[in-house]
């Protein structure tokens, strides 16, 4: 495996698109249901809580209908037999790396399957409704929002995320666009630290040109061709 040691992988939703969800950005992206500021940001939640809920409620139902691609069971392969350290820092609030089996997975926006309540900031695995204010299983106050990263919210995790990309011998992109900070510069941090960089998406991303190498393509098909020739 060509001498390296630390891998990070960063994915984003293009890795979920051909599991159905839908991407955010794309004409038909969920971003065209919604402007972002009624949904995503912590101002919209305060504003209209019932409208929050019902849309991270159906997102919820959706990734528990939906099955891991071959670019999930791929990086899962990835996981389990690369000898060297290896992290996959998803921005995805899916569950779908970690039910392809993959073990080293950590989830910067947060989580749909997850409910954070504001009154004792426990953290619940969630799989109903949000809707309707339920009680918190900790402190029984009807205070659970979507546990999942707004803008304008510090994403989780980002003390591991850095420490891994200054280790990194090579950091791989897969499926995100670039438009999100702070992941959309770990590429750079990746390469400060002297790392490789690769990109696999379906179109080049807004943060290519700091890539060594870009492959187009869908993530069902470029993912498990570059973990095979990781495996060689
Ligand atoms: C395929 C494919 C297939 C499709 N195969 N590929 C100005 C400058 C810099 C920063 C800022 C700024 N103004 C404001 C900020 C900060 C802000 C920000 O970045 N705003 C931008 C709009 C500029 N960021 C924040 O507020 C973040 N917090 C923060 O910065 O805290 C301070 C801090 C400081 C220093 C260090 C650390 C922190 C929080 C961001 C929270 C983002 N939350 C969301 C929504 C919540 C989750 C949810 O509802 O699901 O997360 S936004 C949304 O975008 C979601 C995604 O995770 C994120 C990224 O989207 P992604 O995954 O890239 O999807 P798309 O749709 O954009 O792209 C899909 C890609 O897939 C495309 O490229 C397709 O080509 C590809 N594709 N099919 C392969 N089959």
């Amino acid at each position: 495996m060509s001498g390296l040691h630390n891998i990070v992988i960063l994915t984003g939703a293009g890795i979920s698109a051909e599991s159905g969800l839908r991407t955010f950005r794309a004409d038909d992206g969920l971003w065209e249901d919604h402007r972002v500021e009624d949904v995503a940001t912590p101002q919209a939640f305060r504003r209209d809580p019932e409208l929050v809920q019902r849309f991270y409620d159906a997102r919820r139902e959706n990734v528990l209908a939906a099955e891991p691609n071959a670019a999930h069971r791929a990086l899962a392969r990835l996981d389990r037999e690369f000898s060297g350290e290896l992290l996959i820092v998803t921005q995805n609030i899916d569950d779908l790396h970690e039910r392809a089996g993959a073990r080293h997975v950590l989830h910067m926006h947060g989580e749909a399957l997850s409910a954070l309540c504001l009154a004792c900031d426990a953290r619940h695995r969630w799989t109903g409704t949000l809707l309707g204010a339920p009680g918190c299983p900790a402190c029984g106050e009807p205070a659970m929002r979507p546990d999942i990263v707004w803008f304008g919210e510090m994403p989780y995790e980002m003390d591991r995320i850095f420490a891994a990309l200054t280790r990194a011998d090579l950091f791989v992109s897969i499926g995100t666009s670039g438009a999100v900070y702070p992941a959309a510069g770990f590429v750079q941090q990746a390469k400060s630290a002297r790392a490789r960089t690769l990109e696999l998406n379906l179109e080049r991303s807004q943060g290519s040109a700091w890539f060594d190498q870009t492959r187009l393509g869908p993530a069902s098909e470029l993912v498990p061709a570059w973990v095979e020739e990781m495996l060689r």
